[in-house]
């Protein structure tokens, strides 16, 4: 097939063999994404984040029936925390937005943080491009609030929010990981468990704090396992697409595309290396370091030296 034709149909089955292309290939996948970034058009990226098991895959499960009844075509990156906290993530992800699986305009990819040598903004930059130019209107990208990678990751979207539960302790994990000022809408998640409402206190009270910031966040109150609070949820959210200014989304793309570039001149500067020293060479440094005969520095400074005429 045609692949690039069928991607830009919104094909599934071509969206998921350019998503394997680019997992599994890393440079053979080159000239297919240097296509897709020709033809791709924006779409609306919404980050969701919050501290492991606040709800965010059941939330965003609600958040696509509610965008598919508007009859609008989405995207789903949900990254896979690799965290200590929640084991098996992606089949729990892959769960909770199962009967999305059949819709073929709803497509949900799941990604590790781990084995990604390209980095994490490359491989979310790559999804987001794929499923643009598959015409997306929306993307939605879940990732854990713990871990700096996962945090700058959420950061590109056009509108971020960030799921809190009434939990103990919650609000402190949060804060810890920085996401706290991340937000342009908090979502009190599981609002039908104890505690919610002295949650909801605590939460705009510390938001008034920060009351110097220009946009004030807002709070909505979820119960996403039942579908509820999510009508108004989605109001604000579509106020913030439609008011945020042009230019303020043009410096978060911006910021994506410069995560992205790093991300692929790292790669390829890795493949160059990788390419020019065998295994057994690569040993052989190591043991001369080992010795004392010399040291990491000098030996990158001298390979790289090496390399000039490779170029
Ligand atoms: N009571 C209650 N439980 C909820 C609500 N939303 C989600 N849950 C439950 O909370 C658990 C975790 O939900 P997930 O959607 O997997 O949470 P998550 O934040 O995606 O989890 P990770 O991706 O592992 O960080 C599940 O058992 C859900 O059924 C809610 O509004 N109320
Ligand atoms: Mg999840």
């Amino acid at each position: 097939m045609d692949l690039i034709k069928e991607i830009r149909r919104g094909n599934p089955r071509a969206i998921a063999k350019a998503i394997s292309l680019v997992e599994n290939e890393g440079l053979a996948a080159q000239p297919l994404m240097k296509k897709i970034f020709s033809c791709r058009k924006n779409a609306v990226v919404l980050g969701i984040t919050g501290a492991p098991g606040t709800g965010k895959s059941t939330l965003v499960d609600q958040m696509i029936s509610y965008l598919r009844g508007a009859g609008q075509k989405i995207g789903i990156v949900a990254v896979d925390p690799s965290s200590p906290f929640s084991g098996g993530a992606i089949l729990g992800d892959r769960i909770r937005m199962m009967r999305h699986s059949v819709d073929a305009d709803v497509f949900i990819r799941s990604m590790a943080t781990r084995g990604h040598l390209g980095g994490l903004a490359k491989a979310t930059g790559e999804a987001i491009a794929i499923f643009e130019a598959a015409g997306k209107d929306y993307v939605l990208v879940e990732t854990v609030g713990v871990g700096q990678d996962e945090v700058e990751v959420v950061k590109l979207a056009d509108v971020i929010l960030v799921v809190l539960t009434p939990g103990a302790g919650d609000e402190i994990q949060a804060f810890k990981a920085g996401i706290m000022e991340i937000a342009d809408i908090f979502v009190l998640n599981k609002a039908d468990t104890p505690g919610a409402e002295k949650m909801e206190r605590q939460l705009k009270a510390m938001i008034e704090l920060g009351l110097q910031k220009k946009d004030i966040p807002s709070v909505a109150k979820t119960v996403a396992t039942k579908g509820q609070g999510i009508g108004v949820l989605m109001a604000d959210v579509s106020r913030l697409t439609g008011t945020r200014n042009r230019k303020g989304q043009e410096e978060r793309r911006k910021k994506l595309l410069s995560w992205m570039l790093r991300d692929v001149m790292k790669e390829k500067i890795f493949e160059l290396i990788s390419r020019n020293i065998s295994a057994s060479s690569f040993e052989k440094l190591v043991t001369e370091i080992y010795n004392r005969r010399t040291d990491p520095y000098t030996v990158a400074d001298e390979f790289i030296a090496s390399l000039k005429d490779k170029l």
